[in-house]
């Protein structure tokens, strides 16, 4: 199940999950690799005890049969980290990063038989810049669901749907990109559909041979329901190509949409107008029984513990998430500060001659496929890369650039640790600052926080919202000690208490978010230094099983109204 409805009705779809051939790969990729093992798709090999810490590359393979002659596209919504795609035994593409979604398209494939192979890599090298041994665990595999597109000659590939407030009513602008994969140009019908009743005329559009074409309409819309944590309402947009004078579509894309608007106001965030604070948790996509590869029902349990305790938001640390994550967020009303691909980083390791082009990609392909959900209300970038340091600000302005210039309707922040030095804030929308005043720090988080407000004024932060991206405490489940000490959850549980009483009442802040959910595995080498091998600032353990500190934050969170009465 790629997502949480149905994407097509007219196009026809594959679903390739299930049991792929599967074989570790000491050397170099022959193509005559005989495949002894198996492979559930999609899930992380390390589930396999035969690849518990396997980090190298494997070979996956699978045949399919095609009825006819067809335009052909494998849709990978994930792959952890590196893959290379070979169809009968010839290279049909590449990809670099686990977190984003890709697709090979393979026009005019023959009828009959074809051989899928996919080498996988989820080692550390100089040919990886972003996923490293790092404060959380890089897997390997397949990890989220794959499919096989039959498109027509001239398909959709892709909507984009913008919500606008008009007064009372709203606008909804959608750009619609179109693909010509035949030798002539085409003339089609474009219309689409919102929700039950809405119906969206676009008029002819003519498609050159070979090219992809853009256009866009905008429709003031009146009664329609707005998407807000508490009342999330959500529309089909349907969309269908229409040869003329023809009845039946010859394609269509559907995707779910919501109409809510974001602003930043002075130093508030508004949603349709009215203030908000996020209080939330980061997370990690981790899970000791599926690694990253979570099940629609293992998310559905993040997000209903996050519930429980009464945040409102979520920041996917440090990644863009699986798109059923996302859906669930916007069905449950739930506010993601949605993060490109990076964490702590330092100036050299940005260098990396891949760095660049790779994180490039990574922005360009979260923009692409998560800009619809309405639930998505920040973007963000390079968390904790440096940013005190001149030589890196480039990296900031670029990337930052990168998502104003494709989205100017959220606001785009970084996570800073560069406290009382960070030289890039004047960039973003939103100061945001990872603070661990009672844990690594051990000083008064209220005297902190009012001398980094005061520094931050006039280094580029003055009049913009600030949100504390991180706050929290380690404590190692089960470690219950009247002594409090490191570790312990009591220790944990006066750390958090001391945090929260802070930053959900700063006047001036508009957003917290507790470092950690839950516990997440890290990557062996210089962070096996952490107990169990894990994060342990979770405030559910890896298993979900709450901390002492749980309650605190439930009562806390569940005090702390998200909608502000006025602005202060
Ligand atoms: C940093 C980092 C997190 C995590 C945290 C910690 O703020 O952004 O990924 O490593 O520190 O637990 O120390």
């Amino acid at each position: 199940m790629e997502r949480l409805f149905q994407t097509h009705e007219i196009r026809y779809t594959e679903d390739l999950e299930g049991i792929w051939e599967f074989q570790k790969l000491d050397g170099d990729f022959t193509g005559c690799e005989p495949c002894s093992e198996k492979m559930l798709v999609p899930s992380c090999w390390e589930m396999d005890p035969s690849c518990r810490g396997y980090r190298g590359r494997a070979l996956y393979r699978k045949v399919i049969f095609t009825k006819r002659k067809s335009n052909l596209r494998l849709v990978f919504k994930g792959v952890s980290h590196t893959a290379e795609v070979y169809v009968n035994k010839k290279k049909v593409g590449g990809h670099y990063g686990a977190y984003t979604p890709f697709s090979i398209l393979l026009p005019d494939a023959p009828e009959g038989r074809h051989e899928i192979e996919l080498v996988v890599d989820n080692s550390f090298s100089e040919a990886s810049a972003l996923h490293k041994e790092n404060d959380y665990y890089t897997y390997g595999g397949i990890t989220r669901p794959v499919s096989l597109e039959y498109l027509n000659n001239v398909y959709i590939e892709k909507v984009f749907f913008t919500p606008r407030r008009c007064g009372n009513a709203w606008e909804a602008q959608i750009r619609v990109e179109l693909h010509n994969l035949c030798g002539k140009p085409a003339t089609l019908l474009c219309k689409g559909q919102l929700g039950r009743h809405i119906s969206l005329d676009f008029g002819e559009v003519t498609v050159p041979a070979g090219r992809k074409v853009s256009f866009e309409k905008s429709f003031v819309l009146q009664d329609v329901k707005e998407w807000s944590p508490e009342s999330p309402a959500l529309y089909l947009l349907k969309m269908a190509l229409f040869f003329m004078n023809e009845n039946y579509p010859v394609d269509d894309w559907i995707d779910r949409v919501g109409f809510r608007e974001i602003q930043v106001s002075g130093n508030r965030l508004l949603l349709n107008g009215r203030p908000i604070f996020l209080k939330g948790y980061n997370r990690h996509e981790d899970d000791p029984q599926f690694g990253c590869a979570l099940p629609l029902a293992a998310q559905m349990r993040d997000l209903a513990l996050m519930r429980e305790t009464g945040a409102n938001s979520v920041r996917t640390s440090h990644y863009p998430n699986d798109e059923r994550f996302l859906d669930l967020c916007d069905s449950y009303g739930m506010l993601v500060w949605e993060e490109a691909h990076a964490r702590g980083l330092s100036p050299e390791e940005m260098e990396n001659p891949a760095f660049e082009s790779q994180s490039r990609v990574c922005i360009q392909e979260m923009l692409e496929n998560h800009y619809n959900h309405p639930s998505i209300v920040i973007w963000a970038v390079l968390n904790e890369c440096s940013s005190w340091d001149e030589r890196v600000r480039h990296h900031y302005e670029s990337q930052i650039g990168q998502i104003r210039d494709f989205d100017r309707t959220r606001p785009v922040t970084y996570a800073s640790n560069a406290h009382f030095s960070d030289r890039c804030l004047d960039l973003a929308d939103i100061v945001s600052y990872n603070i661990y005043a009672n844990w690594y720090d051990d000083q008064d988080a209220w005297e902190k926080l009012k001398s980094l407000q005061e520094w931050t004024r006039t280094h580029g932060g003055e009049g913009k919202p600030m949100v504390i991206s991180e706050f929290g405490a380690g404590a190692v489940y089960g470690f219950r000690s009247m002594g409090r000490e490191h570790w312990s959850e009591e220790r944990q549980a006066d750390s958090l208490q001391a945090d929260l009483a802070c930053y959900l009442q700063a006047p001036f802040l508009t957003g917290a978010f507790i470092w950690q959910f839950c516990d997440c595995r890290v990557t062996e080498g210089n962070w096996s230094s952490r107990p169990k091998t894990q994060n342990n600032k979770g405030v559910f353990d890896a298993y979900r099983r709450p901390k002492l500190s749980a309650e605190d934050v439930k009562k806390a969170f569940r005090q702390k109204d998200g909608s502000f009465q006025k602005i202060m």
